[in-house]
Order: structure tokens, then C-alpha cells, then sequence
């Protein structure tokens, strides 16, 4: 299958030139912090003041490990390793495929069971509703993660305002399809356009977003542009990029990956570290830019906040 396994990428890919650099920078600026901190050696509070920090802890699990801080991924970082097949299927296809891509002007389908439907403008669909700022840990299901200060805008405000119908269960997102702009979608590498669904609940729920920038700037073309999805508790493959369509259904809609291997990628895609993926641990992931794995927490510590959502369900089964 084609999403690869974690041990297929070379680590100067998973650390490109410009990481080591900012990394060193960091370090640096830590002084005498720096040896402990690569080696994992010192305490959550020295590390909570090193120069930059949050100080937000990312909830680490594992019994005498100090909580790692989530510094945002440099911006260098986050535009050149990228996933977005119609670009290409390495990660830096999408930064040297995706610079002419053309999203102005940009329309959106909203359709099926919603009071109105219509065929809007970006600007139509996003006129209104107010715009977040929001820093997300994201994990990609090939267990890499990265921290991204996302900008959008809350998807329920969106829904709020098409009106979805009390019949409406699930919400189906569908990529962009143009094989004369996106060179990957001449090659079979998956069904295209690409599609993902959320459920109706899911897709209300306040941290789901539709991103149209990050780091304070325009969303760049190889990350989605103009307008993608962003639910941070999940792997990266739910957040599907450059919509044109929004449809609301009844049932739930099929999605690209769970069709190419049912088996690897569930329609729930919730990060679980108990729930491995046929060929690999999810148990832990690489943070881009570090060298020691961390733990990955469940619903990629978003817990207290998504859990409720799915009480009840067994959460192996529904993957
Ligand atoms: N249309 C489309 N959306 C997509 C993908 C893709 O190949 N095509 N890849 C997904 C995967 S696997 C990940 S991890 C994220 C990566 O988003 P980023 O490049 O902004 O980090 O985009 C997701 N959305
Ligand atoms: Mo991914």
C-alpha cells in the first residue's frame, strides 16, 4: 500500500536540512539545557523554561520521561513535507508540483440534505462566519507528528449557516479533481478525487475547522489551499485538502483510503497508540524535527475533549 511504513523513510528525510538547523538554533538557545534535552535526560520544569517554550505539556504518558514541550513545526518544515498525492507521493512533490496551482477563484459545492443548498463562492461561504487561530498537534498515520498554528474557520459555523436537514448523519469533503493542474491524478496512485467524511457530531464539534491559513499567512498551495479540513484528533488522511464539495447524507459516505485498504484506514481514524496499523506500531511517533519518539496519546491528546463522542463504541473495531 501506498502510505509507507515508518521505517521506509530515511531519517534525512524525516529531518530535513533546515530541522537540524532550527533544532541547533533551539538548543543553542537553551545553552546548557541542550545535552539534556536531546538525551531526554532532564526535568518537565527546566524544560518548561527553556527559551520559546509554551510550556504546554504534550501529556506525556510514559512513567519517567519528563512531558515534552510542542513547539509549532518551523513553517520551512510544515511547506515542504507534505502529503498530497495529486501533487506526487514524496513528500516534497507537493511544494515543487503545487506552486502554479490556481485557487482563485474557488467554489464550493454544498449539497444533499442541507435547507440550502447552492453552488458558493468562497467568499459566499465563508462571509460571516468568524475566522481562529488555533495550534494543533497533528499525526499522520505513518507516525510522524507536527504542530501547526492553523487559521480557519470552525466547520459548524459553516453548517450553521447551509442548515443541514434533522435527516443528515454524516458530512462527505471531496478534493478538487483536475489532472491538468495536478499531475498525480494521471496516475491510478488512488481513486480520484479524493474524499473523507466526518460524522454529523464530529463534524460540529468545536475543534474541527476548515483551515484557510496558517502561521498567519494564506494557506500555501502544497498544504491545501484555499480551504481544507482540519480535525486534529485523528490521523492526517481526514483532513482533506483543496474542498469543493461538501455534501450532507444519510449514510455513511465512502472515503478514498478506507477504499484503497479497508483494513489499514478506518473510516473513524481516530489516533489510538492501542490500535496498531496492520504493518506497524502506532504506538509511538517521531515529532518532525526530533530524534526520540514520543508516545502518541490517545485521540492524539485530545481525549478530554473528542472522547465523549464516541462512549459506547469499541473503538477497535470501529478503527
Ligand atoms: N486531497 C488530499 N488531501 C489530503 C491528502 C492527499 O493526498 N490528498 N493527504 C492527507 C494526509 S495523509 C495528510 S498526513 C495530510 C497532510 O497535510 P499537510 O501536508 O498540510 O501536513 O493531508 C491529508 N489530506
Ligand atoms: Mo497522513
Amino acid at each position: 500500500m501506498l502510505i509507507r511504513r515508518p521505517d521506509d523513510i530515511p531519517a534525512s528525510e524525516i529531518t530535513p536540512e533546515g530541522v537540524y538547523r532550527d533544532r541547533r538554533r533551539f538548543l543553542g538557545a537553551a545553552g546548557t539545557l541542550g545535552l539534556g534535552l536531546a538525551s531526554g535526560l532532564i526535568a518537565p520544569a527546566a524544560l518548561a523554561c527553556a527559551p520559546g517554550e509554551t510550556g504546554e505539556a504534550n501529556g506525556e504518558v510514559e512513567r519517567g520521561q519528563p512531558a515534552l514541550p510542542d513547539e509549532p513545526t518551523p513553517y520551512e518544515t510544515a511547506t515542504t513535507y507534505n502529503n498530497f498525492y495529486e501533487f506526487g507521493t514524496d513528500k516534497e512533490d507537493p511544494a515543487a508540483n503545487a506552486g502554479a496551482f490556481r485557487t482563485r477563484p474557488w467554489s464550493v459545492v454544498v449539497e444533499g440534505l442541507v435547507k440550502k443548498p447552492a453552488t458558493y463562492t468562497l467568499e459566499d461561504l465563508l462571509r460571516g462566519v468568524g475566522v481562529v487561530e488555533r495550534t494543533y498537534r497533528m499525526r499522520c498515520v505513518e507516525a510522524w507528528s507536527m504542530v501547526i498554528p492553523w487559521m480557519g474557520v470552525p466547520l459548524r459555523d459553516v453548517l450553521a449557516k447551509v442548515e443541514p436537514l434533522p435527516s443528515a448523519r454524516f458530512v462527505e469533503f471531496t478534493t478538487l479533481l483536475d489532472p491538468r493542474q495536478m499531475p498525480g491524478q494521471r496516475t491510478a496512485v488512488l481513486e480520484w478525487p479524493y474524499k473523507e467524511g466526518l460524522r454529523l457530531d464530529e463534524a460540529r464539534h468545536p475543534l474541527t475547522l476548515l483551515a484557510t491559513g496558517m502561521y498567519g499567512k494564506t494557506l500555501p498551495n502544497q498544504n491545501g489551499a484555499p480551504l481544507r479540513l482540519v480535525v486534529p484528533w485523528k490521523y492526517g488522511f481526514k483532513g482533506v485538502k483543496s474542498i469543493v464539495r461538501i455534501r450532507l447524507t444519510e449514510r455513511q459516505p465512502r472515503t478514498t483510503w478506507n477504499d484503497a485498504a479497508a483494513n489499514e484506514y478506518g473510516f473513524y481514524a481516530n489516533v489510538n497508540p492501542a490500535v496498531d496499523h496492520p504493518r506497524w506500531s502506532q504506538a509511538r511517533e517521531r515529532r518532525i524535527g526530533e530524534f526520540r519518539r514520543r508516545p502518541t496519546l490517545p485521540f492524539n491528546g485530545y481525549a478530554d475533549q473528542v472522547a465523549s463522542l464516541y462512549a459506547g463504541m469499541d473503538l477497535k473495531a470501529n478503527y
